[in-house]
């Protein structure tokens, strides 16, 4: 009777060690840990991440594979990766034990489309005492491509600062009162990407003899008026 509750012990202390063990081992996973030197920038950038916070307890990591969200990987603990693309990645870092254990953890990276740079020219323009001015009803050629971008300009959108506006890459436009107008062209990129450039385009002269003085302008829009 005595042995027979001393086997029951030892079993019930064997039963506790087994699952103290099954405890233990789910307990020593390895543990995925890493920063990046910076997350969020305009491309390209270079990112540096550090692997080495990641550990196991009383065991050790034997190898850190990255992906870096855009299709391109690496091994190590301390790596190195340029992004050349705007979007929004998702790192991740899988370590692995000397047991053949893994754990992977992710950390989103921002990489920012760069925007365009606006800027136009316009013609034709006379230096009357150092001002650059043009002639009221005259035809001015408005040329927006020397603005760029990283990708590509896919819109140009004219606002003339007399109430009409335009769109296109080379636009044409006259004005049919002098006066100072800020002229504003907005370009947009293939990411989405918006910028503005605003010249200050100065008109003199008069209103041309068949102009409609009382301000109805609106047949200077399309071309030549009727
Ligand atoms: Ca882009
Ligand atoms: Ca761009």
């Amino acid at each position: 009777m005595r042995a027979a509750r001393f086997c029951l012990l030892i079993g019930a202390a064997i039963l506790v060690a087994v699952s103290l063990s099954g405890c233990l081992v789910k307990d020593t996973r390895p543990e995925a840990l890493f920063t990046a030197s910076v997350a969020e920038h305009v491309v390209p950038f270079t990112v540096s991440f550090d692997g080495t916070p990641s550990y196991k307890p009383n065991g050790e990591i034997v190898s850190y594979l990255w992906t870096f969200g855009d299709g391109a990987a690496d091994s190590g603990p301390v790596v190195e990766h340029t992004y050349v693309e705007d979007g929004v990645y998702e790192v991740r870092l899988t370590v692995t034990d000397e047991e053949g254990y893994s754990t992977s953890s992710t950390l989103t990276v921002h990489a920012l489309n760069p925007p365009p740079k606006a800027e136009f020219s316009y013609a034709p323009k006379s230096n009357m005492e150092g001002e650059y001015v043009v002639g009221a009803s005259e035809w001015i050629t408005f040329d927006g491509t020397e603005s760029t971008d990283d990708g590509e300009v896919l819109a140009y959108d004219w606002n003339f600062g007399d109430g009409t506006t335009d769109s296109g890459p080379v636009v044409q436009h006259r004005y049919l009162y002098p006066g100072t107008y800020n002229v504003v062209l907005t370009v947009t990129d293939n990411d989405g990407g918006k910028s503005n450039y605003v010249e200050r385009v100065t008109i003199v002269g008069g209103p041309p003899c068949n102009a409609d003085i009382t301000g109805d302008v609106t047949w200077y829009n399309g071309g030549e008026p009727e």
